[in-house]
């Protein structure tokens, strides 16, 4: 070897070396791939990267971190692996936008620098502080492998982009104390006040219980363990990146996080690591003895509501001041291996962010893409009152359909012939796998098949099947990665949820944001969302095609659908 190359493969080693001791004792779901932490830079693949998703150009990400509002600018935080495309060595990666659609990058804000970080620093919120004054809590793993939160100021508030990021000598801020086990303690929340004093959560887990500790501050910095947790739930193991924020009961407007009042209500959102998705309740707050009580509209645990039934996670929601509204971004990770994810030299995206409000039904959320998305629309067509007779597939031409949304409201004649249904169906997944989109039904299946290839030997569909049950309909709603690829080693779910719609009007709508290996679908205008990853072999960028489709025994018509080929926004 030569002087040069041996001191390259010193450093390589180094770097692997560090990797592998500092990450000893973290959980098994922040698996370390030793083999790929250091891997010389890869050629980044282009042919599944996203055309208008936010991803940075290259490595891995995930959950999205501390977003804001602040003095006009939009702030993504992620968590982000600046050395490789699995999870590992992972900092705060920065990126800023005017409109939530062109995002420019910037340095890392925080990464691991003093004791109480320096083997980590994980995810967090951000906190507009009286006299605007952003302030951010997040995990950090310190020496002894514990995960403490710790707080981080702006150094120079005049830089309007907040580049640099301080963490006081004070940390950490709290640490975790007797009868908390340090490595299932942490994601802080953004905080709220009640009567001048702040609030924050803090995730957990004892034993088998998912817990939210609850901790009280009156000046930020020093924190106080409440008596009482939160909440927390028998046997649904860690509760990761908790969310806890107030929604209208009367407007579709978002409120700050520490508004409270007889027109509210709460929304408690966790991230349960055992089965990688999201749960969330209804309830009620009370800030003057600081207890939350979900509501009996949902389950409180693993048949819950869920934001998504598909590849969504660790997400966080924060109040748009400027258009006042609340604003959920979620992590979509890949569905391939390890391996691939390497050879393609990224891995993860973030979901488009959505804004969130209350049903009327007051039983559930709603959400839709931000009204922004829609700047990126480019070449349109237009499809008016189409039957879809029993068996057809008909395609939608005119748009590029590996980068495009669809707008489709389904009209359905009769009901009729709604298959019956069995109320041992209690998992819309199982039932998906179980149907799927070519099992012949009564009403439905019947839907889109995106990302499809000429032949159809690839094709992710996302569709509706409708049942009878006694004195009502229900509603499935499909997006089934089965067939969406080739390939035999990918994990393809098929997922799905129930959409708690009334089919009165014999009206069902779809929206579906198709983006080359992303398939994000919002059913009965944002009840029930579901994101699939997909990695087609033939049905890559112009050879992609999308098609509507009816495999019911009752014909439906396509009133009226708008589809556009979607621009590429600057991204990072
Ligand atoms: N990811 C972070 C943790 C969080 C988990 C580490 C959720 O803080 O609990 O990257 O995906």
């Amino acid at each position: 070897m030569k002087g040069g190359s041996r001191l390259l493969w010193f450093l390589f080693s180094l770097c692997c070396y560090c990797v592998i001791i500092n990450n000893n004792g973290v959980e098994g779901s922040h698996k370390i791939h030793h083999e790929y932490q250091c891997v010389p830079d890869t050629k980044v693949r282009q042919v599944h990267r996203t055309g208008y998703h936010f991803q940075p150009p290259r490595n891995w990400i995930n959950d999205p971190n501390g977003p804001m509002y602040y003095n006009g600018i939009y702030h993504l935080f992620y968590q982000y692996n600046p050395k490789g495309a699995v999870w590992g060595n992972i900092v705060w990666a920065h990126s800023v936008s005017r409109n939530l659609i062109d995002w420019e990058a910037l340095e890392p804000a925080i990464y691991p620098s003093k004791p109480f970080d320096i083997n980590g620093c994980w995810s967090g919120s951000a906190t507009i502080l009286p006299g605007n004054k952003p302030a951010i809590l997040y995990t950090g793993i310190d020496t002894q492998q514990r995960q403490v939160q710790n707080i981080a100021f702006p150094a120079n508030l005049s830089d309007p982009y907040l580049r640099k990021w301080v963490k006081p000598d004070s940390n950490p801020l709290v640490v975790p104390d007797v009868g908390i086990n340090a490595s299932t303690f942490r994601d802080p929340t953004t905080a709220w006040q009640v009567n001048g004093h702040w609030r924050m959560l803090v995730g957990a887990r004892k034993k088998h219980r998912g817990i939210v500790y609850l901790y009280r501050s009156r000046d930020f910095m020093t924190w106080i363990k409440a008596k009482h947790p939160l909440h927390s739930a028998q046997n649904t193991g860690m509760w990761e990146c908790p969310d806890f924020f107030p929604v209208s009961l009367y407007s579709e407007r978002g409120l700050d996080t520490s508004v409270t009042g007889k027109n509210v209500r709460h929304v408690l959102k966790v991230s349960l690591d055992r089965t990688r998705y999201e749960y969330y309740t209804i309830g009620r707050y009370y800030p003057e003895i600081d207890r939350y009580i979900p509501g009996n509209t949902s389950a409180d645990g693993w048949s819950g509501l869920r934001y998504d039934y598909g590849n969504f996670y660790a997400s966080k929601t924060f109040f748009d001041a400027e258009k006042k509204r609340r604003i959920l971004w979620g992590w979509a990770n890949e569905s391939d291996t390890a391996d691939n994810d390497t050879a393609k030299g990224w891995a993860g995206i973030q979901t488009i962010p959505r804004t969130l409000w209350l049903d009327k039904g007051k039983k559930q959320l709603l959400q839709w893409p931000i009204e922004e998305l829609n700047t990126l629309r480019g070449q349109k067509i237009q499809v008016r009152n189409q039957e879809l007779k029993i068996g057809e597939h008909v395609e939608i031409t005119g748009i590029t359909a590996a980068q495009a949304d669809v707008e489709v409201t389904f009209s359905l004649p009769s009901l009729d012939k709604a298959e019956e249904f069995d109320p041992s169906w209690v998992n819309a997944q199982d039932l998906c796998g179980m149907k799927g989109s070519t099992v012949q039904g009564g009403v439905g299946p019947f839907g889109l098949l995106t990302l499809a290839s000429e032949h159809l030997e690839e094709y992710t569909p996302v569709f509706f099947r409708i049942f009878k049950a006694k004195g009502k309909h229900v509603v499935l709603m499909c997006s089934d990665a089965k067939s969406s690829s080739l390939r035999t080693e990918l994990y393809k779910p098929s997922f799905a949820g129930f959409v708690d719609v009334d089919l009165k009007d014999g009206m069902l709508s779809l929206r579906s944001l198709i983006d080359h290996s992303v398939v994000e679908s919002f059913g009965a205008g944002g009840k029930t969302c579901i994101t699939s990853r997909v990695y087609p072999t033939l049905a890559v960028s112009k050879k992609a095609h999308l098609y509507a489709f009816n495999n019911g025994t009752e014909a439906v018509t396509i009133k009226k659908l708008n589809a556009w080929t979607m621009h590429r926004p600057q991204m990072n």
